[in-house]
């Protein structure tokens, strides 16, 4: 197996490879990223410096050797983090620490494969054989989960609202409802234009609007679709609550009049190799725009339909009708900026930090919400003509193709589909953040059950999924941080895990965070239903917007049916 090594990283440009382009008084920033050309299971970094540093700091690897006077260091890669796909990277940030007025050159070389062999986990993170993935879980575990309400679905429900105050960006109103939460990041914008608000992505602090649209829209369809469950249980002016925060945001990203949307803050390096809390970080924060020349209609369009969303829930739910017409407005005019200049914006930007392979869907989708908002029948033949897969055009037009599709995609995720299985019942789809993919399947086979699909299979195979996360798996723990009495204690989140009363934050804290990270669901198992609580685990115990969006609308869904 061979890997190519490239420094990238931000020191002097002399020898040794490193260049520092970001350094302070006493350390610098450094990154390398491992290509490989084979899938590689675990690696070994070998970094020397020509001076010696008092400290390096890395965070995605684990430093196991510091040799020669503090200037050769030996890192590995995680346990849980040790895979690399053919054809895929990895990126290594580090920090160095020195107190020499030089700054030290460094170099690294990579080889995969372990030397040691002190990860007995390091299998679990293998693929399945394929055989082994069919036959697990045929549903026959599933049936234990049939009891009508057996866990508090509204609690669950209640708390994942406050999930997303906590990510909350920008000046926050006199009503936060989270307590060690404060202002931050007020200054984020572009040459005077204001960009503060809106929501930290995951455990970290860059504003992506990809995923938070997506997320936005993806929550307002399980509000408008389950609203009597929200009001039933007086969730309804918490949740016109949260989903304005987003939505104000996203009215200050889209700039009509220059045809321009801001679509990040944030720069995903500078902002990993910070952990402390938003309220104290300073790094700096460059904005990202799509424009004409430049598009964007995923990040445009996934816009329009969290616009478009909002409108209806605005106008018909929360009772801000003035509120609801900018919304279409902004829907309509973002809309056509999306369609009339198309293009994938992670082309134009790599640097993002969510990647995209299209935008076809994004633009049926906006169209279809579109259309429910305002009956205009050219977003109807918009969202037909882009149309890709889709639930929204089921319910609007009812036709059996799309229907169809439905039901292909649910039976698919379904035992006996083509999707992986825990054995404890878990469908399993990817080693990130696992339990989203159950719940975004559990919310689909609901909405399809409320809409008269094979209703009570679908629902029993949703609740089968749900209840997993809540405290049916073999650990009697619940995902969803807060709920119950056993739940994760260290997240991977950096407001969670640093203290209010001071600006030091040390990741590698032994304790449980100190605040509690209410309502967030953590990545989850690996395929073997193999968990650890773990907070420098941030496959299993990261959590982000886009992970309890599908969850929430799930857990609303279970009410209702
Ligand atoms: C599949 O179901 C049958 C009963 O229908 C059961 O005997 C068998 O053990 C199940 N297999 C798995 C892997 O759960
Ligand atoms: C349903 O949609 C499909 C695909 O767009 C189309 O070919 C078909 O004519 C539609 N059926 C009806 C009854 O409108
Ligand atoms: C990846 C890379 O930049 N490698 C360079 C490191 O430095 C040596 C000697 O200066 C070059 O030959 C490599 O190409």
């Amino acid at each position: 197996m061979r890997v190519a090594v490239f420094l990238t990283a931000i020191a002097s440009v002399t020898a040794f490879n490193v260049t520092v382009t970001n350094h302070w008084n006493g350390g610098f920033q450094g990154k390398f990223s491992i290509n490989a050309d084979h899938a590689i299971y675990g690696w070994r970094a070998h970094i020397v410096c020509n001076n010696p540093l008092d400290k390096l700091e890395v965070l995605k690897a684990d430093l196991t050797e510091t040799r020669n006077g503090n200037k050769e260091f030996v890192l590995e890669s995680k346990p849980f983090d040790a895979n690399i796909a053919d054809g895929g990277s990895q990126e290594v940030d580090f920090i160095c620490h020195f107190t020499e007025s030089i700054v030290p050159n460094c170099a690294v070389t990579v080889n995969s494969g372990r030397s040691h062999s002190q990860y007995p986990g390091q299998q679990t993170a293998l693929p399945f054989p394929s055989e082994q993935r069919r036959t697990q879980g045929n549903g026959t575990r599933l049936s234990r989960a049939v009891s009508a309400m057996k866990y508090d679905y509204a609690k669950a429900l209640s708390l994942s609202i406050l999930f997303y105050d906590a990510q909350r960006s920008g000046k926050l109103p006199p009503h936060n409802h989270i307590p060690w939460r404060g202002d931050s990041a007020l200054h984020d914008g572009d040459n005077g234009h204001d960009l503060s608000g809106g929501w930290y992505d995951a455990g970290d602090h860059v504003k992506f609007n990809f995923p938070m649209a997506m997320s936005t829209h993806t929550l307002l369809l399980g509000f408008i679709k389950f609203q009597d469950v929200y009001k039933h249980f007086h969730q309804k002016d918490m949740m016109c609550d949260m989903i304005k925060w987003p939505l104000d945001y996203f009215l200050k990203c889209w700039i009509p009049s220059q045809q321009t949307y801001y679509f990040q803050v944030g720069d995903p390096n500078k902002d990993h190799s910070f952990w402390g809390r938003p309220e104290n970080m300073h790094m700096d924060r460059p904005a990202f725009k799509i424009t004409p020349a430049h598009p964007g209609s995923d990040v445009a369009g996934d816009t329009a339909s969290a616009f478009a969303a909002g409108h209806i829930a605005f106008k018909t739910i929360c009772g801000n009708a003035a509120y609801a017409d900018t919304l279409l407005q902004a829907a309509k005019s973002i809309y056509d900026f999306a369609k009339n200049h198309q293009g994938i914006y992670s082309k134009s930007f790599p640097q993002g930090g969510y990647g995209s392979n299209g935008f076809k869907d994004e633009l049926s989708v906006a169209a279809a919400w579109l259309y429910q908002a305002t009956h205009d029948a050219k977003y109807l033949n918009d969202a037909k003509q882009f149309h890709e897969t889709g639930y929204l055009l089921y319910e609007i037009t009812k036709n059996v193709t799309y229907k169809n599709e439905i039901i292909h995609y649910v039976k698919d995720n379904k035992p006996g589909g083509t999707a992986t299985y825990t054995p404890c019942g878990l469908l399993w789809k990817d080693q990130w953040g696992s339990n989203r993919y159950a719940a975004n399947g559990a919310f689909i086979a609901l909405l399809a059950a409320v809409d008269g699909i094979e209703t009570h299979d679908y629902v029993t195979w949703a609740m089968s999924q749900i209840n997993y996360l809540l405290g049916d798996n073999n650990y009697g723990i619940s995902y969803e941080i807060g709920f119950g009495s056993k739940y994760p204690q260290h997240p991977h989140h950096r407001g969670s895990a640093c203290r209010t009363t001071t600006t030091q934050c040390s990741f590698a804290d032994p304790g449980p965070n100190p605040n509690v990270l209410n309502g967030a669901l953590v990545g989850g198992p690996d395929a073997h239903d193999h968990y650890e609580d773990r907070r420098d685990d941030y496959v299993k115990n990261e959590v982000a917007c886009d992970y309890n969006a599908g969850f929430q609308g799930a857990l609303a869904g279970k009410i209702k049916k």
